[in-house]
């Protein structure tokens, strides 16, 4: 339910739907919250210990480097855990608007779990990487592998080599050419969605800052005030799932 019936809210709902509507080339940037009502858990809600661990222990090349046995464990629970998920209406209004406005719409996502994939969007720019690739650390041979790997850490078919999970762990680099990408797409849009991200993750939060000073109208959809809150034009508060659709509905 969008928890604020308000006048105020029901204000910046038409506004925010009058800018999509006179939008000529948007784009969304999304983060875990989208998938939050399709069962994924959040980074930094309930959802941040796996077992005993922080998971932003776990999310780093030192702890593989350590222990590749037990950072595969935690990418086999997710792979199991999100192998039941599904995409939500979130996901669906998103390709909704793709079909809208394409070819001159870009979908960023912080999101490794493909849902907007299955969604069915088609330009979509995941700077983290996806969860169901795997990069060899030897011949760097990308796969993609869906479901658990009975034998961790995995072994590259062709040269033998340890696989590790084709995601973005902290103190990485982006992929320069996809993050490249993203921060043309920021430059260049006049009009950026920004949902269920807690912008503390950089670079991805600062993405909302460059197309707001570019000139571009910025939305966030939020089940709570971020740090990007009261930096852009218009924060709607409440779920992904129910909003979105709600601001494609009639576009
Ligand atoms: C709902 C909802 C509903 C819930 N509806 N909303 C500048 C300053 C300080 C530090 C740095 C800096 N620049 C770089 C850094 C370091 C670091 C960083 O940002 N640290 C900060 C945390 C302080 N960044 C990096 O290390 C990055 N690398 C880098 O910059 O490299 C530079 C370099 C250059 C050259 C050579 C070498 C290095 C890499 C960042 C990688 C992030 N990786 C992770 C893990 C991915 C893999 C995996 O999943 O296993 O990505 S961490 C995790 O956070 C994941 C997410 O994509 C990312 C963002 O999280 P997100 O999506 O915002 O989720 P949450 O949980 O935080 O928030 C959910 C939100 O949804 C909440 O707001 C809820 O309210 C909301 N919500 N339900 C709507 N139903
Ligand atoms: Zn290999």
């Amino acid at each position: 339910m969008i928890d604020d019936n308000s006048e105020l809210f029901k204000e910046k709902f038409r506004q925010a739907k009058d800018m999509i509507a006179a939008a000529g080339h948007p784009v969304v940037l999304t983060g875990a919250g989208i998938s939050a009502e399709s069962g994924v858990p959040t980074f930094r809600g309930e959802g941040g210990l796996w077992k005993q661990y922080n998971v932003f222990e776990l999310a780093t090349p030192e702890a593989f480097t350590r222990d590749p046995a037990l950072v595969w464990e935690f990418y086999n629970w997710r792979r199991e855990l999100l192998a039941k998920c599904r995409c939500n209406p979130a996901h669906l209004a998103l390709v909704k608007m793709e079909q809208r406005f394409s070819p001159a719409f870009t979908l960023i996502t912080q999101n490794v779990d493909g849902l907007h994939t299955q969604a069915g969007s088609r330009n979509i720019l995941e700077i983290h990487g996806n969860l169901w690739q795997v990069r060899c650390l030897r011949c760097g041979r990308l796969d993609t592998v869906y479901g658990v790997f009975e034998s961790i850490p995995p072994k590259c078919d062709q040269c033998g080599g340890m696989l590790r999970p084709n995601v973005v762990w902290f103190g990485e680099a982006l992929d320069p050419q996809v993050l490249g990408a993203a921060t043309a797409a920021a430059e260049s849009c006049d009009l950026m969605l920004v949902i269920g991200t807690s912008a503390v993750v950089q670079p991805a939060a600062s993405l909302a800052i460059l197309a707001k000073k570019r000139g571009a109208g910025v939305i966030e959809i939020n089940l709570e005030e971020t740090d990007h809150t009261g930096r852009l034009d218009i924060t709607l508060l409440g779920k992904a799932g129910e909003i979105v659709p709600g601001l494609m509905d009639g576009l």
